[in-house]
């Protein structure tokens, strides 16, 4: 039987990765696009040991011509579209490359499918940031989106134009709406490697301490590996539609921190009034984690919690890492990092 054939944009990425193991596990021919630049970020791809086993070629979400080159050349069974400009924080200080790369290049995207091949099963990374301000309550695929950043903005367009070309022009093209999704592999510009990786560091003597912005923030952090086989089952679907991925179970960034401050073994007391709460390590009296108002947001998002009763019922798809393993997880990946005497990125 022939394989069949997939590009990732954004296989230098978590996701990416991920994705990329999952389909060759699975059989599939993966093409992963890169952007080019003096020194590629290929050390996930390494990390996972399959870094040989992709086609890696070149492809910038600005420029379109190149789209139009990498998918003609390719002609793919399957598009996963993982590539962006995904640090929230980031896009207040860059906006409209943000909006370029996040939504205009969805629709380039969506523009060379329906102009070169119609066949070709589209996949757009939404993001739970589109919905934003949203109180406690749960969210799943009909709650309203208020989105709170120009990454979250561009993100509702890159959302409603994939929908868009999927009812005008029959495409089979499909949003996962994807909760917050970690993994040893994370950026560590996100807070959760953030703490991990700085907390490491700090235990062996490289950091001093651990700087946080909002610790009251609440996210529902699932497991990546866990998510990237929820997003092949939205391409495998009978009809095209848009699944909410999440685990259903939120926790601040304080809980996070404390919990895995725990796991590399110091022992918090916090200390200090609700703007500028300390953590001191009881055990030196040393001050672990502070706030630095720095890394506030112009506006951000309190709170989060995903319901995902839809991609279970109609993929069977469920998250299986919980919170806790999560953690344990990141921490002790980067504490084997650290004895290898390893740089942590
Ligand atoms: P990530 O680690 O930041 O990876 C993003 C990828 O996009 C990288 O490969 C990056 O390349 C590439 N990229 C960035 N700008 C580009 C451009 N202009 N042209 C071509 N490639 C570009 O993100 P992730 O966590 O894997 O997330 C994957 C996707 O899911 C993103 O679209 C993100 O917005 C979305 N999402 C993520 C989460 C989450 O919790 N992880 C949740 C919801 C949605 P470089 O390596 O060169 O930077
Ligand atoms: O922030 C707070 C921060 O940057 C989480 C992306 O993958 O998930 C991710 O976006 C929360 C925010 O992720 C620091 O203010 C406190 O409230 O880890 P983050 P994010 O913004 O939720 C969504 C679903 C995506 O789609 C995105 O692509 O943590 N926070 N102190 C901090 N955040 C960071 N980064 N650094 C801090 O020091």
């Amino acid at each position: 039987m022939k394989k069949k054939i997939a590009l990732i944009t954004g296989i230098t990425g978590q996701d990416g990765a991920y994705l990329a193991n999952l389909l060759i596990n699975k059989g599939y021919k993966v093409f992963g696009s890169y952007r080019r630049s003096s020194s590629l970020n290929l050390w996930r791809l390494e990390e996972l040991g399959i870094l040989e086993s992709i086609e890696l070629v070149s492809l910038e979400l600005l420029e379109k011509s190149n789209i139009e080159r990498i998918i003609k050349l390719i002609n793919p069974d399957e598009i996963y579209n993982l590539a962006a400009q995904s640090f929230v924080s980031l896009s207040f200080e860059n906006p409209i490359y943000t909006a370029q790369a996040d939504a205009l290049g969805v629709l380039k995207i969506l523009e060379t499918i329906r102009a070169v091949n119609k066949k070709i099963k589209f996949y757009q990374a939404s993001s739970s940031e589109m919905f934003g301000e949203a109180n406690s309550k749960k969210l799943n695929e009909d709650s309203r989106f208020h989105p709170r950043s120009p990454y979250a903005i561009a993100k509702v367009f890159g959302h409603y134009i994939t929908v868009n070309y999927r009812e005008a022009y029959g495409i089979f093209a499909c949003s996962g709406i994807l909760f917050n999704h970690e993994s040893p592999l994370r950026g560590t510009e996100f807070v959760t490697r953030k703490i991990t990786s700085t907390l490491v560091e700090i235990q062996a003597g490289r950091k001093k301490n651990l700087e946080l912005g909002n610790y009251y923030a609440r996210r529902d952090w699932g497991f990546a590996g866990d998510f990237v086989e929820g997003i092949w089952k939205m391409m495998q679907n009978k009809q095209p539609k848009d699944y909410v991925l999440a685990t259903g179970e939120e926790h601040s960034v304080k809980e996070f921190a404390d919990l895995a401050a725990k796991m590399v073994g110091f022992n918090l007391t916090w200390k200090g009034s609700k703007h500028n709460e300390y953590a001191v390590d009881k055990n030196t009296n040393k001050i672990i984690i502070k706030k630095n108002q720095e890394y506030n947001r112009p506006a951000d998002v309190s709170f989060l919690k995903g319901d995902s009763t839809k991609a279970k019922k109609e993929l069977g798809w469920k998250p299986k890492v919980k919170f806790k393993e999560l953690v344990k997880l990141m921490i002790e990946n980067d504490k084997k990092k650290s004895l290898k005497g390893k740089i942590i990125q």
